[in-house]
C-alpha cells in the first residue's frame, strides 16, 4: 500500500438494524410489554413504530410519542421507569434467542478482527441492551474483541448528532480518516457523516426508503458466499466483486479519494 493511501484501522458498528434486526421483534415488543405491564393502553404496531423510529433512543422515542399525542403525558421519571422495564423485557427476548445476527455480520466481524482492525460499537441503545445482544447473539468473547462499546446516554446528544462516533474515536485514539462506520439508518448515516466518517449502509425494511445520498456503499445486507448476491443501491467508488461485502471492499472505500 502506498504511503499516500489512507489505511483502514478501525471499524465502528452500529447495533440496532446493523448487527441484527432488533427493532420490530425486539425493542418494539419490549416497549409494548412495558406499556401493558404498567396498565397503559398504548401499543406500538409495526407501522406506528416506523414513524417513531425517526427519533433515536427509547426514552426520547416515548417522549416524542407523548408530544404527538400517542401516549398520555407523564413525568420524565415515569418515562425512565417504563424504559428500565422495557430494557428488562428486551433482555429476555434476546436471551430467548429470538434475534439472530444479520447475514454476513459474523463473517465480516471475524475477518476484520483476524486482520487486526480495531473494532468498536457506536450505538444509541442502552448499554444493558447491547450487552444482552453481545452475550446471546454474538458470543461473550466479543466483549473483549470490541475495543470500545459506546452506547446510550454516555453522550447527551444521540444520533443523528455525531457525538457517539466522536466519543468512540476519542476513546480509541483513531482518526476519522482511518475509520469506517457501518450503519442501517438515515439517522446513523447523518451521525457518522457529521463525525467525518465514511459510511457503509445495510438497509432493512424500516430504513430502505430513507435518504442515503452521499453514502459510500449502500447494500441490502453484507451477504455471504452461499446466499444470493447482495443488492447494491449506491456504489460510490465503483467497487467490483460485490457478491458479498468483504474487508477488501471496506479497505478500498477508506483508501478511495
Ligand atoms: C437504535 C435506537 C435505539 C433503539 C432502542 O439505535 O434508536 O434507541 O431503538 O434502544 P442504533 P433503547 O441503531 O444506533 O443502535 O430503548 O435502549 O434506547
Ligand atoms: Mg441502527
Amino acid at each position: 500500500m502506498g504511503s499516500n493511501m489512507t489505511e483502514l484501522k478501525c471499524i465502528l458498528w452500529d447495533v440496532d438494524g446493523t448487527l441484527a434486526d432488533t427493532e420490530r421483534d425486539g425493542h418494539r415488543v419490549a416497549f409494548n410489554r412495558a406499556f401493558e405491564e404498567a396498565g397503559l393502553d398504548r401499543r406500538w404496531d409495526v407501522a406506528t413504530y416506523a414513524v417513531l423510529l425517526k427519533v433515536t433512543g427509547g426514552k426520547e422515542r416515548m417522549k416524542f410519542d407523548i408530544e404527538r399525542g400517542g401516549m398520555p403525558d407523564m413525568p420524565y421519571k415515569k418515562i425512565v421507569e417504563l424504559h428500565a422495564r422495557k430494557t428488562i423485557h428486551y433482555q429476555t427476548l434476546i436471551a430467548d434467542g429470538l434475534i439472530p445476527l444479520r447475514a454476513g455480520v459474523r463473517r465480516l466481524l471475524e475477518e476484520a478482527y483476524g486482520a487486526g482492525i480495531t473494532l468498536g460499537v457506536a450505538t444509541t441503545t442502552t448499554p444493558a441492551a447491547l450487552d444482552a445482544l453481545i452475550e446471546h447473539s454474538l458470543g461473550r468473547e466479543w466483549f473483549d474483541r470490541f475495543a470500545v462499546l459506546a452506547a446510550g446516554d454516555i453522550v447527551p446528544a444521540k444520533k443523528p448528532a455525531p457525538d457517539i462516533y466522536t466519543y468512540a474515536m476519542q476513546q480509541l485514539g483513531v482518526a476519522p480518516e482511518n475509520t469506517l462506520a457501518l450503519e442501517d439508518s438515515g439517522n446513523g448515516f447523518l451521525s457518522a457523516q457529521a463525525a467525518g466518517l465514511k459510511c457503509v449502509i445495510t438497509i432493512n425494511d424500516y430504513t430502505a426508503n430513507q435518504n442515503f445520498e452521499g453514502a459510500d456503499l449502500v447494500v441490502s445486507e453484507f451477504g455471504a458466499a452461499g446466499r444470493n448476491a447482495v443488492d447494491v443501491l449506491i456504489n460510490k467508488h465503483d467497487l467490483t466483486g460485490l457478491h458479498c461485502v468483504t474487508l477488501a471492499h471496506l479497505k478500498a472505500i477508506v483508501a478511495a479519494v
